[in-house]
Formats: C-alpha cells, sequence, structure tokens
C-alpha cells in the first residue's frame, strides 16, 4: 500500500524564486512589524496601511516564478496519485507558486496573496491588483469591506478540520522551508509523529522544532527537495 504523504511548506520553498521569507534576517518581518501589517486590529486601525502592504506584495509575486522545489513537489503529486497513494500539500504561503508549477492538492492555511474577501458579504474574489477601502465589492457592490484573503495573527487558519484528518492518517509528515515558529502550523509534526507518522524535515538550517523529526535533510530547497523526491519516486 502506497503511504499517505503530508508535505507542509513554509517561505523557505519561495525564498530562491525571490520572494523574501520571515525571519530571516533580511526578511518580511525584519522589516516591517507584523503587529503592525498582520492582524485584524491593524487592519481596523489603519486599513489603507495594510493594503498598501499586501499590494506591494501582490505586486511583487507578479515578478517570481516557481523554482525547482515547486517544481520537483508537483513531480511528486502526480507520481504519488498514480501509485494509488494519498498526497495532500498544507502551505504557510500566500503565493500561487506551488499551483503555477502544476501542484493541484493545495491548501493555503494562511490565506492566498491573489485573493480579497469582502467583509460585508462574505465573498471571496479574485484580488484586484490594487485593493483600497473605496472599491466595491464586486457581489454586493458596496465599498469598504474589502480585505485581502489572508489569515492575519489571532485568526483561525483555514481548512484546520481537514488537515487534522490528513495529519492522523498520514504514514509520511515531510516539513520543508519552515522555521516552525507560527502555530498551530509548527505543532503539526507533533500531532502526526503521535498518529504514528514519520517526520521528515528539509530545511536550510537548524529549527525549533528540529528535534521532533525523525530526519532532517539540510540544504537549500531547490536542491534538496529535488533529490529527495528522486529517492521518493526512484
Ligand atoms: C491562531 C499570513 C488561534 C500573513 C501568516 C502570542 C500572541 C499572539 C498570538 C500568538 C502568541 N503565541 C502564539 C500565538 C499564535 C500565533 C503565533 O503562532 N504567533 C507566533 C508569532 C508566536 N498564531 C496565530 O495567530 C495563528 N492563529 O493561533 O488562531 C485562534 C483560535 C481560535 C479562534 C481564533 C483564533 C495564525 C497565524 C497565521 C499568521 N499569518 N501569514 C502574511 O503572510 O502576511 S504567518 C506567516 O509567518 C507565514 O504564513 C508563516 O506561517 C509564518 C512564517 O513562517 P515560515 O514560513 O516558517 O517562514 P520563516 O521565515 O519563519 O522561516 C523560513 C525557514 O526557511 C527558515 O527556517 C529558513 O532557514 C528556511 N529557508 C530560508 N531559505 C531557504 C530555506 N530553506 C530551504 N531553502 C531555502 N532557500
Amino acid at each position: 500500500m502506497t503511504q499517505s504523504l503530508f508535505i507542509l511548506t513554509g517561505s523557505g520553498v519561495s525564498a530562491e524564486s525571490g520572494l523574501g521569507t520571515f525571519r530571516d534576517t533580511d526578511g518580511l518581518w525584519a522589516k516591517f512589524d507584523w503587529r503592525e501589517l498582520a492582524t485584524p486590529e491593524a487592519f481596523a486601525s489603519k486599513p489603507e496601511q495594510v493594503h498598501a502592504f499586501y499590494n506591494a506584495r501582490r505586486a511583487g509575486l507578479k515578478k517570481a516564478s516557481p523554482n525547482a522545489a515547486h517544481l520537483a513537489l508537483a513531480d511528486l503529486e502526480r507520481a504519488w496519485l498514480a501509485r494509488g497513494g494519498e498526497f495532500l500539500l498544507v502551505t504557510q504561503n500566500v503565493d500561487d507558486l506551488h499551483e503555477q508549477a502544476g501542484s493541484e492538492r493545495v491548501v493555503h492555511m494562511h490565506g492566498e496573496l491573489k485573493k480579497m474577501r469582502c467583509e460585508l458579504c462574505g465573498e471571496v474574489h479574485e484580488a484586484f491588483d490594487e485593493i483600497t477601502m473605496d472599491l466595491p465589492c464586486l457581489n454586493c457592490r458596496e465599498a469598504g469591506g474589502l480585505r485581502p484573503h489572508i489569515v492575519w495573527f489571532g485568526e483561525m487558519p483555514m481548512e484546520m478540520d481537514l488537515i487534522y484528518d490528513q495529519l492522523e492518517a498520514c504514514d509520511l509528515f515531510v516539513a520543508i522551508g519552515t522555521s516552525g515558529t507560527v502555530y498551530p502550523a509548527a505543532g503539526f509534526s507533533q500531532v502526526a509523529k503521535q498518529a504514528g507518522a514519520r517526520c521528515l524535515e528539509i530545511n536550510l538550517e537548524e529549527t525549533d522544532t528540529s528535534p521532533l523529526f525523525d530526519e532532517a535533510r539540510k540544504g537549500l530547497a531547490s536542491q534538496a527537495v529535488p533529490a529527495w523526491v528522486a529517492d521518493m519516486v526512484g
């Protein structure tokens, strides 16, 4: 029986595509204070400032393309499903580089930069390049309700029921390019392990959660991930 695979990715998998990580020395949260830009309170008090931050990141995403790690994970998904295995890729990233690389079974637990949500009617749409508070929702036509379809600190991540079901059922849990500092994602390896999965960490360096893993592969995602996928599919 082919194994059930659960893959969790973080900003390290998109770093070589030119998108900043968060906690590296030159990372996003080193330059910006997440309390001022990635919380519902920040959006309530300074919505245009928050929109400007995400509008800039959305513009940056247009210049980025998938790297070898994204492409290898899409190959792995196809090979795994062809063998009748279970496969789920949960990403903390809000970019769509996994989808651009061909991954289909992707869950964005922290939302998506290319989507916007109306707080007045709840509708989710493809985001305008530049979202501002005076733009009307495409559905309810009201202005003043549009926000990035992003999970901010203090907000409940998306698809948590599906995620925990899959964590408890998987045989192999693989964390790629994540520092394991943001919860609940940082706790996923423990949930999988307690449910009997083997845990593999693929990262540039040791992380706070490294001790929880059975195996670690150190290196740049664009090299370490294709090498690991070759071993898995080989
Ligand atoms: C929740 C979207 C509960 C936004 C993100 C105290 C106060 C307040 C809150 C808390 C607190 N203590 C705990 C919390 C909970 C909080 C949290 O964990 N805070 C942290 C700071 C302690 N979590 C939350 O608030 C979450 N929600 O708990 O809700 C709840 C319960 C009931 C009802 C309602 C609510 C929501 C968290 C989601 C926040 N949104 N993103 C945006 O993107 O703008 S988080 C954001 O940061 C990312 O999505 C990601 O999750 C996180 C960054 O993590 P990483 O992806 O790991 O990135 P990082 O830079 O840290 O690491 C990169 C790694 O890659 C490094 O290890 C590096 O070495 C490696 N790397 C770099 N380059 C490469 C590489 N590896 C390989 N190759 C390379 N080339």
